[in-house]
């Protein structure tokens, strides 16, 4: 096993930890179509924020360009993008939402 081989030789170490997944960032970016209350529906439904939390989140996308909505491993970032741009599109606004590794 791991810390030494008696027909071979070698040796080799077996590692305490498991590699943790990488992380990824995934972003709103503003436009100047998208309603207000639209986006706070969406931080609600796909990333689980109360109303409040939701509508800080929105103002700081509204007012600096971009924010985080939330920071998951890659499938479920991959997800979540993919679902906010089905729903966005649905509803004909322009809202964007990308990922980012951390
Ligand atoms: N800027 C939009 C407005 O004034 C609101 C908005 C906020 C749009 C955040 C997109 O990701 C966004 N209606």
């Amino acid at each position: 096993d791991g810390e030494g081989d008696a027909q071979t030789g070698i040796v080799t170490r077996t590692r305490p930890k498991t590699k943790k997944p990488s992380l990824y960032k995934v972003l709103l970016l503003n436009d100047d179509y998208t309603p207000m209350e639209f986006v706070v529906y969406v931080l609600e439904r796909f990333f689980n924020k109360g109303t409040e939390e939701a509508t800080r989140i929105m103002l700081h996308v509204h007012n600096k360009g971009v924010g985080i909505c939330g920071v998951y491993t890659y499938e479920v970032a991959e997800t979540k993008v993919t679902q906010v741009m089905s729903f966005a599109r649905q509803h004909q606004h322009p809202l964007q939402c990308t990922m980012e590794k951390e």
